[in-house]
C-alpha cells in the first residue's frame, strides 16, 4: 500500500491509519479461523508516570531507526507526546521509556497522527499534532532516533481527529512528498489542508465541509481510482456522513448524500475496513445502540454505499475503541472492541460480515484489564503475526503476543 501507515487510531487496514508493521490479509482459503491465543508479555507492561495526563491517542510504528523496523509507541496525552521505544534490537525485551517526552510538546493535545512526511529520507514516522492553547497544528520531524524538530501553523479551529492521504504520485515521486489532511472539529470548523516538503501550507484549503460537528476523520481510496479520499463522521447522531472524493489532488468533491444513516444514535467509534473482501473499504460505525455497516459499492466514477446487516454474538453499546486487523491466520480481518471500564471483546471473523466472540478462548481472563480505552495492533516482535497493544486512560500499556504461527495461507 502506498501510504503511510501509522496507527492513528483506528483501523489497521485502511490506508493511512495503520502501522508500518501491521501485516495484511493473505490470499488463502479464508476458513474463518477462530483458534488463536494471546500471551500477555509481562516484560512489556508500562505504568505511565502520574504527570502524563490522560491519553488522547496512541501511535504504533517505527519511530526509532533500526535495521528491522520493530514498532515503537508514541503516546499523545493532555500534557504532551511521549516515546516508548521497542527494546528488541538491543536484545532486551519490553518498552524503553527513557526517551521520555518529546521536546516542545509541553502542552495539551486533542488530536494527532503519525505519518512519514519524507519518503525520500528515512522511513521513520513523523508527527502532525493539534494543541489546544495556543490553538495550532504542529509538524514534528523525526531525526530517525525519535528526536524531533518542530514547526507550527496557527489556526483557530479545534480538532479532535485528523486523517492523512498521500498525493496520488507520492510513492513514485518521493521528492514531492505531498499529503492531504482532513481534521474533524467538534465545533464545526472541519479543515482540509496540505503538507508539502514537511511544511503546512497556507492558506488552509477552504473546502466547504458542511457537516456541523465532526467526530472522526478517516481516509481510504473509496472508489479505487488511486486517489485517497476522506470520510468525515459526525458526532451527536447526525445522519450526514460527508465523503470527500479526491478527484485530482487539487480538488475534492464533497458528498453528503451517498451515505445517509437511518438512525440518529450517537457514534462511539468509526473505521474503514473491507468487510466483504472485494478490495473496497466499507464503513463500520459503533453507536450507542449497536453497529451500523455501510458496504462500499462504488465504481471509479460513482460513489455508492448500501446499509448491510453485520452480525456479532455479543451486544456492544458502550464507549469503545475498535481496531480491525487480521489476527487469526486466515484471509478474514478480525475485530477488537475495547470498552472503557469493561472487558475488551475479541471477535474473529467467521465469514464475510459475521463475527464470533472468542475472547474467553483467546485470552486468559485474568490477563485482560477491565478499563482499556485504546487498542492497537502491530507485529511487535516481527514474527509475522500481529500482536495487540492495549492502553488505559492513563497510558498504562499492556502487550499481548499472538501465539499463532505464520502460515503460508495467510499473511505475507
Ligand atoms: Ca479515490
Ligand atoms: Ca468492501
Ligand atoms: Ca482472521
Ligand atoms: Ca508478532
Amino acid at each position: 500500500m502506498l501510504v503511510i501507515f501509522l496507527l492513528a487510531g483506528f483501523g489497521c487496514k485502511s490506508s493511512t491509519t495503520s502501522s508500518t508493521n501491521v501485516t495484511t490479509g493473505g490470499n488463502g482459503a479464508g476458513n474463518g479461523n477462530t483458534t488463536t491465543t494471546f500471551q500477555k508479555g509481562t516484560d512489556w507492561s508500562v505504568t505511565a508516570d502520574s504527570g502524563m495526563g490522560s491519553l488522547v491517542d496512541l501511535f504504533v510504528g517505527k519511530f526509532y531507526n533500526n535495521s528491522v523496523g520493530y514498532p515503537d509507541i508514541v503516546l499523545l496525552t493532555s500534557t504532551g507526546a511521549y516515546v516508548y521505544k521497542n527494546k528488541i534490537p538491543s536484545s532486551l525485551n519490553g518498552w524503553d521509556t527513557s526517551l521520555g517526552q518529546i521536546s516542545g510538546t509541553e502542552a495539551s493535545y486533542t488530536a494527532g497522527t503519525a505519518v512519514d512526511l519524507s519518503l525520500s529520507s528515512d522511513d521513520v514516522l513523523d508527527l502532525v499534532l493539534y494543541r489546544q492553547s495556543p490553538a495550532r497544528f504542529e509538524v514534528y520531524i523525526n531525526d530517525g532516533k525519535a528526536s524531533f524538530s518542530s514547526s507550527s501553523e496557527a489556526i483557530t479551529a479545534s480538532s479532535n481527529s485528523i486523517a492523512a492521504a498521500d498525493f496520488k504520485d507520492r510513492s513514485s515521486n518521493t521528492s514531492k512528498n505531498n499529503l492531504h489532511f482532513l481534521t474533524s472539529s467538534s465545533t464545526g470548523n472541519n479543515q482540509l489542508f496540505d503538507i508539502k516538503n514537511k511544511t503546512i501550507q497556507t492558506p488552509f484549503i477552504q473546502t466547504a465541509v458542511t457537516i456541523s460537528t465532526g467526530f472522526k476523520a478517516l481516509s481510504a481510496d473509496l472508489n479505487g481510482d488511486g486517489y485517497v479520499d476522506f470520510v468525515l463522521v459526525p458526532s451527536n447522531g447526525s445522519s450526514k456522513i460527508t465523503l470527500l472524493k479526491n478527484s485530482s489532488d487539487s480538488s475534492f468533491t464533497e458528498d453528503t448524500t451517498t451515505i445517509s444513516r437511518s438512525s440518529s444514535n450517537t457514534v462511539r467509534d468509526a473505521l474503514l475496513g473491507d468487510f466483504n473482501r472485494d478490495g473496497l473499504d466499507d464503513l463500520l460505525l459503533a453507536t450507542s445502540a449497536g453497529f451500523e455497516l455501510y458496504v462500499n459499492e462504488s465504481t471509479t466514477n460513482t460513489l455508492a454505499f448500501s446499509s448491510h446487516d453485520i452480525s456479532f454474538d455479543t451486544s456492544i453499546t458502550d464507549e469503545i475503541s475498535m481496531v480491525y486487523a487480521n489476527l487469526t491466520e486466515d484471509t478474514y480481518y478480525d475485530l477488537i472492541v475495547a470498552r472503557d471500564e469493561k472487558d475488551s471483546v475479541f471477535f474473529a471473523a467467521t465469514s464475510d460480515y459475521n463475527f464470533k466472540d472468542i475472547t474467553s478462548t483467546a485470552f486468559s481472563p485474568s490477563d485482560l484489564s477491565s478499563d482499556t480505552t485504546m487498542v492497537r495492533v502491530a507485529d511487535v516482535d516481527q514474527d509475522r503475526v500481529n500482536d495487540i497493544i492495549m492502553s488505559d486512560a492513563n497510558g498504562d500499556i499492556t502487550t499481548f503476543f499472538n501465539q499463532a504461527s505464520d502460515s503460508t495461507d495467510a499473511d505475507p
